[in-house]
């Protein structure tokens, strides 16, 4: 089995500090939140950038910025998301691609996320899947339900994103597939062979959904993007207490956890 890579996720567009005070905002509050992961066990971060009024935001100088900020302090691989906020336009979304992140994530579906919609019409995500090709951007798929999944594999098997490939699975959003270890499995056996994957379990299914994938080969995804609790009604004091959680359940599973140099391997992804 592949060492363990744990991405932190450390600050998404829709958490808000009212929710839980110490999400990092600020470029400055994201770099030294990613720098804590690292020191925890993280070897990925997946990255989302608000303004200075803490509004979700692509800005191209926002993520430069704090890309710097995290290269000075450690060696994170930077996974940009494409996703943003809802709403966000596709043009927007796609921007911060010409910085050449190592990563970003590519939603590759349309779904009801809470009372909203996740717009990702298929031209769009070729779009965004033909632009990490050109820069040698590696895709992290994200699929919330098993259509968008089946779709993800699709543009596997056409060649549009190359193999092997690597695929999220989160879990547990509001209207998309429940967070349980049945729908991990359902989900791992529709990948193609070769294939990596990690769960991204929201709320409570973050902690639930861990250890399920630590002992079948998955990675993992933790941070303030999906769950602000660090047990029930208590907050998180801060993203590297989760990421640290999940280096001690590996720890006690046996399951080694990877440094963003093995990450890199694991993934094929460039140096
Ligand atoms: N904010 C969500 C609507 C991604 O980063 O690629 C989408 C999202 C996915 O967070
Ligand atoms: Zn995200």
């Amino acid at each position: 089995m592949d060492k363990l890579i744990i991405t932190a996720a450390i600050t998404g567009a829709e958490t808000t500090k009212a929710m839980n005070q110490n999400l990092p905002c600020s470029p400055e509050e994201q770099a030294e939140a990613a720098y804590e992961c690292w020191k925890a066990g993280a070897s990925i971060v997946h990255l989302h950038v608000r303004d200075e009024n803490q509004k979700p935001s692509q800005s191209v100088d926002l993520f430069e910025r704090v890309s710097k900020l995290i290269k000075d302090r450690c060696d994170l691989i930077l996974q940009f998301s494409t996703g943003g906020a809802v709403g966000t336009p596709v043009s927007q979304r796609i921007a911060p691609l010409r910085l050449k992140p190592e990563m970003a994530s590519l939603n590759v579906g349309s779904i009801n996320f809470g009372d909203e919609v996740f717009e990702n019409l298929p031209k769009d995500v070729e779009a965004l899947a033909k632009e990490m090709n050109r820069l040698s951007i590696k895709p992290e798929i994200e699929v919330y339900d098993l259509g968008m999944l089946e779709y993800g594999v699709s543009l596997v098997r056409s060649g549009l994103l190359t193999a092997p490939a690597h695929f999220q699975f989160v879990l547990g959003t509001k209207f998309g597939l429940s967070g349980n270890p049945e729908n991990l499995f359902l989900m791992r056996s529709k990948l193609p062979e070769g294939s990596t994957y990690a769960v991204a379990g929201i709320g409570r299914h973050q902690l639930q959904l861990a250890p399920v994938a630590i002992v079948s080969g998955g990675h993992v995804r933790v941070g303030f993007e999906d769950n602000i609790y660090f047990s029930k009604g208590v907050p998180a004091k801060s993203n590297a207490q989760l990421v640290a959680r999940i280096a001690e359940l590996a720890r006690v599973l046996q399951r080694e956890v990877a440094s963003p140099e093995e990450a890199r391997r694991i993934l094929s992804i460039r140096s």
